[in-house]
């Protein structure tokens, strides 16, 4: 059987089930998949050092091997801070207003794929699949062929493909999409990401989309598909088994005090819409006077990436616009909106999501988001909360049965949690019952053994005409 060798920008420790904590499902996945490929998980320690030497601290535990590098400042300030999260992110994102363009940030990010790939290409052996995830690493594949790899190399993107027409605003953006080209398979995380992915291949670079997927650009050949990821729903489907689970619910039912709560669960980032959330709650208590007092939301939201300026400014935006919607609505026994900037364990947060009556997941766009998933995942299957979802959310493709809802329109977003509030427990049950089934089914599971499948699979694939020749 084939060795499995994934690489990450980050490598977390694949801790043994029973101690998982914080870990996050992607990470509680890929060494699940490891474990069984007998892999090994190579990308950077999150540590720096002052001078690159390309030492591998390689660790095992719990059958997975992780093959871990140092940066040094300058790697981290260009190829991380920089072109991955303030060109790449952004632009992503749809937001090219946030996007930054600096020679050297392209330049950094080059370096480190160069460095990745110098590191790890002594550690493939011939048989071994590789799978690289996300934006840090686009040019990776094109890197290592030029390492002499000629094993199959695959490639997830966790974040949405944007539109072809804001691609273009990137400088050298050909000369990144044409790096791609060094995969065999693609992979995206809804058909409307892979959609911009192939309109961008036919318009900018005149290269063929066949109808299963493949593209066609002079003698290259690549699979392309979408493989939406799930959640590792073992750890949210039973919250209340975990005592750390059941303290969580305890906590917040008692603080509750009998009140609807709702809750949101984000990063702190601008993607995720969280000042448009706050500001479609005040809307909704401006509303509907017969619900101050009756109902509050939860937001939790660790700051993330504080090396980036603009995530400064969103921390401070939200810490005025909460203080803000509080001093007005809030009386001296009820706040309406508790916001937290903290992470938990993930039994911490399943008990959370449990007892919340809505789960507020509300995005301007997002590559999947996982939280609409455990939310579900977390739920009493004969008193299910409702989960309120951005339609700009890649969970919103297979999420259905959610109330979706723009998340830039304040109205929107009022109008759904009063649905929400008032809706009666049938149809909360069977809304909840459409989509604990699809959770369950795409889980991250049949998420892994989709693409590695399809990789396995993936040389010399069958062109329609190759097939009729
Ligand atoms: P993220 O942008 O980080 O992921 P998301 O999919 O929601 O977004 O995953 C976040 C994970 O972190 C979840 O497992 C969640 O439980 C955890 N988390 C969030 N807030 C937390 C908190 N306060 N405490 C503890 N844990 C917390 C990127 C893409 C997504 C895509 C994923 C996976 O942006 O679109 O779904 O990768 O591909």
């Amino acid at each position: 059987m084939s060795r499995l060798i994934v690489i990450s920008n980050r490598v977390s420790s694949p801790k043994p089930r029973s101690v998982e904590g914080t870990q996050g499902g992607l990470a509680v996945a890929l060494a699940a998949a490891l474990r069984e490929l007998r892999g090994l998980w190579f990308g950077w320690s999150g540590e720096k050092t002052e001078a690159f030497t390309g030492q591998i601290n390689l660790h095992r535990e719990d059958g997975v091997t992780t093959a871990t590098i140092d940066l040094e400042e300058q790697d981290v300030d260009e190829y991380y801070n920089g072109y991955a999260n303030r060109t790449l992110w952004p632009l992503f994102h749809y937001r090219i207003d946030l996007a930054e363009y600096d020679r050297s940030f392209g330049a950094g990010y080059e370096r480190v794929n160069e460095r990745f790939a110098e590191t790890v290409a002594p550690l493939i052996e011939p048989d071994d699949l590789i799978w690289v995830h996300d934006y840090h690493l686009i040019p990776l594949g094109q890197q290592l062929r030029q390492h002499g790899i000629r094993n199959r190399i695959g490639f997830f993107l966790h974040i949405p493909w944007p539109p072809h027409r804001l691609m273009v605003s990137m400088p050298y953006h050909q000369r990144l999409v044409r790096s791609m080209l060094a995969y065999d398979l693609i992979g995206f995380q809804t058909a409307e990401w892979l959609e911009s992915f192939h309109h961008y291949i036919e318009r900018e670079l005149g290269g063929i989309v066949h109808p299963d997927g493949t593209i066609e650009l002079g003698d290259r050949r690549v699979r392309t598909a979408a493989f939406p990821i799930g959640i590792d729903t073992g750890g949210f489907d039973a919250p209340l088994a975990a005592t750390d689970a059941r303290n969580a619910f305890e906590t917040l039912r008692r603080s509750a005090e009998g009140k609807k709560v709702i809750i949101g669960v984000d990063r702190l980032d601008y993607s995720k819409g969280l000042a448009e959330r706050f500001l479609g709650y005040r809307r909704f208590l401006e509303e509907h006077e017969d619900w101050r007092g009756r109902v509050s939301l939860l937001q939790i939201a660790p700051p993330s990436r504080g090396e980036v300026h603009t995530y400064e400014h969103i921390r401070e935006q939200l810490d005025e616009l909460s203080g803000r919607i509080n001093g007005e609505f809030a009386h001296v026994d009820w706040v309406p909106i508790r916001y937290v900037n903290q992470g938990y364990p993930r039994q911490a947060l399943s008990g959370f999501y449990r007892a919340a009556d809505i789960g507020l997941i509300t995005p301007l766009r997002d590559g999947m988001n996982l939280v609409a998933k455990e939310f579900v995942a977390a739920q009493d299957p004969a008193d299910p909360g409702i989960l309120i979802l951005s339609r700009f959310a890649g969970a919103a493709h297979q999420l259905k049965e959610a109330l979706l809802v723009n998340p830039y329109s304040k109205d929107e977003i009022s109008d759904a949690i009063a649905k929400a509030l008032d809706m009666p427990r049938e149809e909360r049950i069977r809304r909840w019952q459409a989509l604990i089934d699809n959770v369950r089914r795409e889980d991250v599971r049949a998420w892994r053994k989709a693409f590695v499948a399809a990789l396995e699979h993936s040389t010399e694939p069958a062109l329609p005409e190759a097939a009729s020749a």
